[in-house]
């Protein structure tokens, strides 16, 4: 078993498969007044200071209107980020407030994103609160300094990021300062964003191409042309992708999402908004080829640990005769089982469940029925 460049490949995988990225740097050589306000957040102050987003990776402008839709926006751009890596990045002073049971002026909630103990003010004990230290680049769980990236800021600038190994907590990269924010709750985000928003000209506004969602990927579009009734069953869907030659039955009243930018994922929820708060389930395949390919095999996506994560099942696996990893772990707030099958030499298809922790047999038991109705059709 080969576990050398596991980290790597694991990494880039979680990213892709959880956190819908999309990277297309041609486009960043364009629009020159889109690229100077990439990443940023914008006011129409001649107008009812109507909010946008500038987003990074398309250079489009997504109309942030209501507190639901701006937050649904931010977390759909939001990117994957490693603990170790979001920890190079200064905290902004914003959205502190909630719950704080140690009363250190960090909310509970904050605590369990930076991984602080939210019922000690002081969590390593050297005489400065964890708020103190983290507004003065201090590490709040040792006497050393936070070591600061600024390539990394940089490089992050203006993004949204999800922290997919602790609870999935937002964060936005001001390009003002390049500090994240905490973005919290939908009204926290919405007034945050605001907050630092930019006022800009209507000519000005004009001059960057607004976001579309495509017609073709409208969830009805997608049942019409992907997914069938099964005979005799009203609840049973299958789902048939002949592009990735490979089907699977799902339930008929769970949603089904693909996205234009990433036509390999095809994900199925019962939630509608956001699957922690609402307790819900989220399962997402991802069908992907391995390009160079040195004698990969599915091994090589196992993922032993994820930081202060629990791992539940750590197993190989064999999946309608096909070789398969699966792990399952126990998040702060969330339950994931991630199983990696691997369809041919070169490809593979990765389906993850993410599901709020309570209740969560119901949602192995549709990921288990998906998992065994798999099928994988022949190659053209
Ligand atoms: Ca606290
Ligand atoms: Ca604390
Ligand atoms: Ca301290
Ligand atoms: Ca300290």
């Amino acid at each position: 078993m080969k576990k050398n460049k596991k980290l790597l490949i694991s990494i880039t995988l979680i990213i892709t498969s959880l956190c819908f990225i999309f990277f297309d740097n041609k486009l960043l050589a364009q629009h020159t007044i889109s690229s100077e306000l990439k990443g940023k957040i914008l006011l129409q102050v001649e107008e009812h200071g109507e909010a946008w987003y500038v987003y990074p990776y398309d250079l489009k402008k997504y109309y942030l209107g209501k507190p639901k839709d701006a937050f649904d926006i931010m977390r759909n751009l939001g990117i994957g980020i490693s603990n170790n890596d979001i920890k190079q990045i200064p905290i902004a002073e914003a959205n502190f407030i909630g719950k704080d049971d140690d009363n250190d002026g960090l909310s509970n909630e904050i605590e369990d994103s930076i991984g602080t103990d939210k019922n000690n003010s002081d969590s390593d004990n050297d005489g400065y609160n964890d708020k103190t230290e983290i507004l003065n680049n201090h590490n709040p769980l040792n006497n050393k300094s936070l070591t600061i990236n600024t390539e990394l800021q940089k490089k992050l600038s203006g993004l949204i990021l999800m922290q997919i190994e602790q609870n999935g907590e937002a964060w936005y990269v001001n390009p003002g300062n390049l500090k994240r924010y905490y973005l919290g709750k939908p009204l926290d985000a919405f007034n945050l964003m605001r907050n630092l928003g930019l006022g800009i000209t209507n000519k000005n506004i004009a001059k960057i191409e607004e976001y579309k969602i495509n017609q073709e990927y409208t969830t009805e579009n997608i049942i019409k042309k992907f997914t069938n009734l099964i005979n005799n069953s009203d609840n049973i869907r299958k789902y048939t992708d002949s592009s990735y030659n490979f089907n699977f039955d799902y339930p008929n009243d769970w949603k089904i999402k693909k996205y234009e930018n990433q036509p390999y994922i095809t994900q199925i929820t019962d939630s509608e908004r956001d699957y922690i708060i609402e307790k819900k389930g989220v399962i997402s395949l991802n069908y992907f080829k391995i390009q160079n390919n040195t004698n990969t095999n599915v091994d090589t996506f196992r993922v032993a640990s994820k930081g202060k994560s629990t791992v539940l099942s750590d197993e190989e696996k064999n999946i309608n005769n096909k070789e398969a990893y699966e792990n399952s772990y126990e998040h702060l707030l969330a339950y994931e089982k991630t199983t990696t099958i691997q369809i041919d030499s070169d490809e593979f298809i990765q389906i993850t469940l993410a599901t709020a922790k309570h209740n969560n047999d119901y949602y192995i038991n549709i990921y288990d029925n998906l998992l065994r109705s798999i099928q994988f059709t022949a190659q053209q």
